[in-house]
């Protein structure tokens, strides 16, 4: 086991899940049967050992439990946001995840109208969807916009929405969804700018709890899984720090619950292929749709073999998989006038960032960020 665990117990289990999966993997062929993930194939020697395979995942995934998952995400910004959701809807249909709130920090309505899409598509439909008004990022063009607007061949809206019932103001929908969970079993996906996150800690008791809101979080979460800031270089202004530095110093500087990054410099070493969303994600797909969108809003029109590093779907695998990482000892984060991160060691700090990855490493993480996102 390479991986440092923060939480041993349900790593453990989810360990077994991937045990049988490889044991099902290995099984001598004879009756070719289609796995969980769609886009590979797994073989059990015949009716019986079928039979037997599946009942031990089903029981295995009942057994196993979730990770509760809340994920705030700039969504709209870049294309990576899609393939981390994408995985996420995965992980809850295997059961390792357990969906509580998407949250939007991207200021445009078809941020959150986009994630209502999406949610409805893969069987979230009563997810409430999170909208904070954080005056960030308020364009809007590459692939939210556009799948918006996308109409069928009678005119009507291509894509089915969630119910506008399920959008909540940011912080009382996330103040509400924590609530409800119980104590220190929530992991925060924060994929975007770190501003609802900011606006949570700063919270005040209302109908959902007592408590203001850095303690609601302290005693709710027990991690952050962030893609931020960059840990091989201490004078790189990241895109999801530099975009709202006031809030990111007030989180990363001061956190009330563990945080582990995924820097930029990770997202640089594994990459998903653009170009194979369709054939990964299917057709009349709203994440497809969004590859395409961004492929042609973006100028790679007709590409098919674009590659997008994979930022935030690192700090998606880190949550819910995080044996595919090697991590720093624990530390401070620190945020420069600029958005630059450093980092100094210290044994009580909350923070700590993936480390870089070797080849065999970015080749597996690669494979599986690929696996995750794709099918249902
Ligand atoms: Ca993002």
């Amino acid at each position: 086991m390479r991986a440092l665990f923060r939480n041993t117990f349900s790593a453990a289990m989810r360990l077994d899940i991937r045990l049988l999966e490889y044991a099902l993997a290995k099984a001598p062929a004879a009756l070719p049967l289609t796995g969980q993930d769609g886009a590979s194939t797994v073989q059990c020697m015949g009716i019986v050992s079928k039979i037997a395979c599946v009942v031990l995942l089903s029981a295995s995934s009942v057994f196993l439990g979730a990770t509760n998952v809340i994920f705030d995400t700039d969504m709209g910004n870049d294309i990576d946001d899609v393939v981390a959701l994408t995985m996420l809807y995965k992980y809850c249909g295997e059961g390792s995840a357990r969906l509580l709130a998407v949250a939007t920090n991207k200021d445009h309505p078809n941020s959150a109208e986009f994630l209502r899409i999406m949610n409805a598509h893969y069987g979230h439909a009563d997810t409430p969807v999170c909208v904070g008004k954080t005056g960030k990022t308020k364009w809007d063009k590459l692939f939210c916009t556009p799948v918006c607007a996308m109409k069928d061949s009678n005119g009507n809206p291509k894509f089915p929405r969630a119910d506008a019932s399920v959008v909540r103001e940011a912080v009382k929908g996330l103040r509400e969804a924590l609530s409800k969970a119980p104590d220190n079993s929530v992991v925060y996906i924060s994929v975007g700018f770190s501003s609802n996150i900011a606006a949570l800690m700063e919270s005040e008791a209302d109908e959902h709890s007592p408590l203001g809101g850095r303690d609601l979080a302290a005693k709710k979460i027990k991690m952050f899984s962030v893609m931020g800031g960059n840990f091989s270089d201490a004078n790189y202004r990241e895109y999801n720090v530099a975009g709202d530095i006031p809030a990111a110093k007030k989180f990363f500087e001061n956190p009330p619950s563990d945080i582990v990054f995924a820097g930029y410099e990770i997202g640089m070493q594994t990459f998903y292929p653009l170009g194979r969303a369709e054939e990964f994600l299917g057709k009349d797909n709203p994440a497809a749709a969004a590859c395409a969108a961004f492929m042609s809003n973006t100028g790679e029109k007709g590409s098919t073999a674009r590659l997008r590093p994979n930022w935030d779907p690192s700090a998606v695998l880190a949550a819910v998989e995080p044996e595919y990482f090697e991590y720093s000892p624990k530390g401070d984060v620190f945020v420069g006038s600029g958005g630059e991160t450093s980092f100094k060691q210290n044994p009580k700090g909350k923070c700590y960032f993936i480390m870089p990855l070797d080849k065999e490493g970015a080749k597996k993480v690669s494979e599986r960020i690929m696996l995750k996102a794709s099918g249902m």
